[in-house]
């Protein structure tokens, strides 16, 4: 990434920090509108941290994207400003036309439609330097480089940019490093001896699950006969001579000897390989981010835990909680919100059980699998559902399309997954639900590996068929474009 792109992009978080403090020295009131994953309320988290240090007048909300409502009340109370984090640069258009462009600041790193006119509004997105927004910076980086220029004291909320990072799956780097812009944010968390980097193993659950728990409820890397057999896991993890246990509590992989953890990763590497998993076995080690000043076996103190905390308070409508965790409360907030990332984890395998229940939930077509979640699946979980999903599928090759109905605004907003597997086969779902959705009156993009779409629900058969047929293109060695809707 060339140093004038950085320069530049830096230079624009200073402009929109400028922004923010004008406003308070005006005494204006600001509201602050952010999206409801992890990165978003990471986002709302330290933008509030830092409002809240200025002693600002704000309010935050968290919603799941930008609509007439918002914009209707943004006109009707008239914010002396407005700040969009992790969402906003789609919208442009639409607040171009109802907003003054003074009176709003966005700081977003998703892909916007270049043709549309930015100049006067204070605009932040890395697009526009063309620095990866996917890999390079996140929604709550660059709150975060906004909040540094308002005040070096918010530098203690760089560990928050990197949950929101990891959140979004911004590591998707050799030993899943966090890259670009990110890696700043990790060099100044390191120097304020907020995070400590590590490279170890890489099972999700390094903090709070049993070694053998962690080690069945992987999907990446799987692990065929331990992946979903924990006792199958437990006895893999005996016969190396690893306790389960030290003074009656279970183990987790943090409390690994430097010795066991050695003899853990070659033999987990060897039974890879005595699959013909080879391919797996670099998904083994990876970057490891631990807040060092949260304390040990919690959710806090791995980053990847804690998003996935954050991500469970957005989808349970409690965002609130995770945006308070950001902001510094390890009391009750923490407490509440650990129960609801537990009620999350159950309500995600009620649905699982529903889906498996019968046939006609999940039902195979020739080049996709589709998911009716209808009315029962919550449009909120719908994602990691067909994330969940994916892995467990028999045919690697055929993408899953997970949908929900939303009654209220009479549309189906659908999931699409798919693997390494298929993409080196040359699937693009990020161009599939695009094109296939513009189709049908819907609007939808993404990633090739991970996108979504929302459609009118009497569309949806339609949407369906052409997604069946547009993947079979795919399959086939073609591209699919926007004009290739037909
Ligand atoms: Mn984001």
């Amino acid at each position: 990434m060339g140093q004038s792109k950085i320069t530049n992009f830096i230079a624009l978080t200073q402009k929109a920090a400028k922004k923010i403090m004008e406003t308070i020295q005006k005494d204006g009131f600001i509201h602050v509108f952010s999206h409801l994953d992890a990165d978003g309320i990471s986002a709302a988290g330290i933008i509030g941290k830092a409002l809240f240090r200025l002693d600002a007048k704000f309010r935050l909300r968290v919603t799941q994207w930008v609509d007439e409502k918002i914009i209707d009340e943004i006109i009707a109370d008239k914010p002396q400003l407005t700040i969009f984090t992790d969402f906003g640069s789609n919208y442009l258009e639409l607040l171009n036309e109802k907003v003054p462009k003074s009176k709003v600041v966005i700081l977003d790193h998703h892909q916007f439609a270049n043709d549309i006119e930015n100049d006067n509004f204070f605009h932040v997105n890395p697009h526009i330097f063309d620095i990866p927004g996917a890999t390079d910076v996140s929604g709550s980086g660059i709150a975060y480089f906004v909040a540094k220029t308002i005040n070096p004291k918010n530098i203690d909320l760089s560990p928050i940019a990197i949950v929101g990072a990891l959140g979004d799956m911004q590591d998707k780097n050799d030993l899943r490093t966090l890259c670009g812009l990110n890696s700043l944010i990790v060099e100044n968390a390191v120097a304020a001896n907020l995070i400590k980097v590590e490279k170890d193993l890489m099972f999700f659950g390094r903090e709070t699950r049993p070694i053998h728990r962690a080690l069945a409820s992987s999907n990446r890397p799987f692990l065929p006969g331990i992946t979903g057999e924990e006792g199958a896991s437990a006895k893999f993890l005996k016969n190396l001579d690893i306790d389960l246990k030290e003074n009656q509590r279970w183990r987790s992989l943090r409390d690994l000897q430097p010795e066991e953890r050695k003899r853990l990763s070659s033999a987990l590497a060897d039974y890879l390989l005595d699959q013909g998993l080879h391919f797996e076995v670099e998904n083994l080690i990876g970057t490891i981010y631990v807040l060092t000043k949260e304390e040990d076996w919690t959710p806090l103190r791995d980053a990847r835990e804690f998003a996935v905390l954050l991500n469970s308070t957005g989808r349970m409508d409690r965002p609130s909680l995770g945006i308070s965790i950001c902001m510094g409360d390890r009391d009750t907030s923490l407490k509440e919100a650990k129960q609801i990332l537990e009620d999350y984890r159950k309500s995600i395998n009620k649905y699982l059980c529903w889906v498996k229940e019968k046939p006609k939930r999940m039902k195979e077509f020739e080049n996709i699998y589709v998911i009716y979640g209808e009315n029962f699946i919550n449009e909120k979980i719908i994602g990691t559902i067909s994330s969940i999903l994916v892995s467990t599928l028999h045919n690697l090759e055929k993408p899953i399309i997970a949908f929900a109905n939303v009654e209220e605004e009479n549309a189906a907003k659908f999931s699409a997954r798919t693997t390494g597997f298929a993409l080196r086969k040359g699937i693009n779902l990020g161009e599939v639900m695009k094109a296939a959705s513009e189709k049908f009156e819907g609007k939808g993009g993404g990633h090739n590996i991970a996108a979504g779409a929302q459609v009118p629900i009497n569309q949806v058969q339609n949407f369906i068929s052409l997604v069946n047929i547009l993947v079979g293109k795919q399959l086939a060695g073609k591209t699919v474009g926007s004009k290739d809707n037909t």
